[in-house]
Order: structure tokens, then C-alpha cells, then sequence
């Protein structure tokens, strides 16, 4: 069977047919993912109303690719206290009526793991109907090497303090020498996998991300989408896959040759067709530009992510996100594109079809 036949069959892809997606044209291949992403949301384009906190930025790790931590380039170490966090929350519950917090920090040795933990309980405490998505898998490596604690038993204190869903980072680039060279030391491929089966198999959802346009090859991040393929036709946990465009600024990987928005956009397309088991591809716009995020919607994607708030990360190194978006800005922008606009809950909930 050629590639065509296969994409006119719905046939599931190998790891060399992904690589030769690549090779088709984008128009060709945006047919294709655009017809499966039309099967699967219509005209639908998802996004949340959600809050992004870092709690703080100092890092154990050290990873190439990040601008985000203090132990960098970036000269500012901060550790938020629990109050600090829930006044945060306070304003964006009231005024801005978020559904969901997304609490991602860096591996910080001296906060204790009682700081790690117990802001969860505390945020329920306070917004028993607020989605706690939190703790990527390399967040739960570190706590577990650091306080001598098995995979497990940390699972096992989220879902006591109320952590609902689990975030995708951490995933980066799932090939191990590839991995050595950009982000050595922290949690490995297997670590990573392993830590969202044993999430999934509890009955919690979780994404997965994947940093791409370093050092990475496209058979690379075909490989790595095959491992996400793979743990879900096991676990059929993962909610969305994030393939996450890589900043250049303020840190310590050297890439001479940056993506153009056609790679960016097919490997969007290959993304939706290769990840038939998964059913959300988030463009996720703080790292692919709003503008791109919009067009991906054509090419397979059909989530945005959130209103955000405020984003440290990817700003960190260079992207425009670190005031977020407006909720009148993206409901918008998904009509004035054609689209849409849907405004979900963490867990793919329609809320609101505007
Ligand atoms: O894993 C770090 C990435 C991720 C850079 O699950 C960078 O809904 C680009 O996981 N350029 C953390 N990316 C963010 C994350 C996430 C974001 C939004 C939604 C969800 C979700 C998860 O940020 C890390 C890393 O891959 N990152 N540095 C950079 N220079």
C-alpha cells in the first residue's frame, strides 16, 4: 500500500512513514490531517479559561533549552509562598473566572515536599471547583529522587492533596541521545513514560508535550510520537498531544538553523495523523504564535490552550506570552478565522459553545 492509499484508508502509520509525511507537500498532508481533525471536532476550536503559575524558578536541573530557571541566564531565583499563590488565585477566580490552575515549577531542592504538595490541598480548600492540573512527570521524578520516595507514593500524595490532571511537560524529545545532549540528568524517556501509565492506570488524564525545532530530527519527533501512540493504546489516558515550538532566546542551546512555519505546520498535520489514538492536538499559542496557532487549525490541530494569565517559560525565552491572551481576544480570533469557539473544561468538557 503507498502512503496515499494509507492516508485515504485511515491505515496506522509506521516510523518511516512518518518521516516520509515530511516529503509530501503541505497542502497534500493539511488535507489529510484537516480531514481527520474534521472527523473528529467539526469546526470546533477548544480552548479554556486558565491560569498559569511557576512557583518558583530555581532548579536542581539544568537543561539546555531553558530560559525559565534561576540557575541560568536569568538572574532572578524566586520561591512563592502558598499566600502568595492563593491571592494570585483569589483575582483570577473573581475577575476573570478561570476553571483551571496549571502549576508548573522548576526542581527546587531547599522548598521541602510538604511546599510541593500541600498548596494543592489548600487551593481546593479555598476553590473546591477549580481544576488543579500540576506536577509534569519530571516535577514527580524529582520529588521522588529527592525525598527518597518511590513514583507511587508521590501519585499517591497528588491524589490525596487534590491534583487533578497532570500537564505534558517535561516529555521534551523522547530519543535518548538527543535527550543527553539538551536537558542530561533529568527525568529519562522511560522515567517519563512510566510515571503517566502508573498516573493513567489510577483513572486520571494527562498530556503529553513534545520540544521541538533544537537539535532534534524529524525522526525523532516520529519516534517520539510513537512511545506517546504506544503508552496509550495501553492506557488511553492522554487527553491532548503538545508539540511545543522551541524558544531561542536567554539560554544555553545553540540552533543555527530555526524552523520555518512550514515544518511547523506539518508537523502538526503528521502529529493528527500519526496519533490516531489520541483525540486533541493543542497548538498551544505561546509557543507557535497565536497567528500559526490559527492557521495549525487547518492543519490538524484543534485546541489553543487558555487565556493563561501570565507565562514564564516560553517568554522566558523569547515568546510573546507573557501576559496571556484575553478572552475576548481568542473568541475573536477563532470566529474572524472561521471557526468555532469552544470553551472547554481540563478535561475536554464542552462549557460554552459561543
Ligand atoms: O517541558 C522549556 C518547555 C515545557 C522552552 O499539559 C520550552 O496542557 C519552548 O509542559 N522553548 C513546560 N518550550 C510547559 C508545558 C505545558 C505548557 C502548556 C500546556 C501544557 C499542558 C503543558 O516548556 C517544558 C519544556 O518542554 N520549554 N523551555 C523553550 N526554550
Amino acid at each position: 500500500m503507498t502512503l496515499i492509499e494509507k492516508l485515504e484508508n485511515n491505515q496506522r502509520l509506521t516510523l518511516e512513514d512518518g518521516v516520509a509525511l515530511y516529503d509530501l507537500d503541505l497542502f497534500t498532508l493539511g488535507k489529510y490531517a484537516n480531514q481527520r481533525r474534521r472527523t473528529l471536532h467539526g469546526n470546533k476550536v477548544f480552548f479554556n479559561v486558565n491560569r498559569h503559575i511557576n512557583p518558583t524558578n530555581i532548579c536542581k536541573d539544568i537543561c539546555k533549552f531553558c530560559a525559565f530557571s534561576a540557575n541560568r541566564k536569568n538572574p532572578n531565583p524566586y520561591t512563592m509562598s502558598h499566600e502568595e499563590i492563593l491571592s494570585i488565585l483569589d483575582n483570577s477566580v473573581k475577575n476573570n473566572h478561570i476553571t483551571e490552575v496549571h502549576v508548573v515549577s522548576a526542581h527546587n531542592p531547599d522548598a521541602g515536599f510538604e511546599w510541593y504538595m500541600e498548596i494543592f490541598s489548600k487551593i481546593k480548600e479555598r476553590f473546591p471547583s477549580l481544576h488543579v492540573k500540576a506536577l509534569t512527570a519530571a516535577e514527580i521524578n524529582f520529588l521522588a529522587t529527592e525525598y527518597n520516595l518511590s513514583f507511587d507514593e508521590v501519585i499517591d500524595k497528588m491524589i490525596e492533596y487534590g491534583v487533578d490532571s497532570m500537564p505534558g511537560g517535561g516529555a521534551e524529545i523522547f530519543d535518548e541521545k538527543v535527550r543527553e545532549n539538551v536537558c542530561k540528568g533529568k527525568v529519562s524517556s522511560a522515567e517519563w513514560l512510566q510515571i503517566h501509565e502508573l498516573w493513567h492506570k489510577r483513572g486520571h488524564e494527562s498530556n503529553a508535550t513534545m520540544l521541538f525545532g533544537h537539535v532534534e530530527k524529524r525522526e525523532h519527533r516520529i519516534d517520539h510520537m510513537l512511545r506517546l501512540r504506544d503508552l496509550q493504546d495501553r492506557t488511553n489516558g492522554f487527553n491532548a498531544f503538545i508539540p511545543l515550538v522551541y524558544q531561542r532566546d536567554n539560554n544555553y542551546l545553540h540552533v543555527d538553523d530555526f524552523l520555518s512555519s512550514t515544518e511547523i505546520l506539518k508537523t502538526f498535520a503528521i502529529s493528527r495523523l500519526m496519533l490516531d489514538n489520541i483525540k486533541h492536538i493543542k497548538a498551544y499559542w505561546a509557543t507557535s504564535t497565536i497567528n500559526l496557532a490559527l492557521v495549525a487549525q487547518e492543519y490538524g490541530a484543534d485546541d489553543l490552550d487558555g487565556t493563561i494569565e501570565a507565562e514564564a517559560i516560553q517568554s522566558a525565552a523569547g515568546a510573546n506570552s507573557a501576559k496571556g491572551l484575553g478572552l475576548q481576544s481568542i473568541l475573536e480570533l477563532i470566529e474572524t478565522s472561521g471557526f468555532t469557539a469552544v470553551e472547554r473544561d481540563s478535561l475536554y468538557n464542552e462549557l460554552k459553545i459561543y
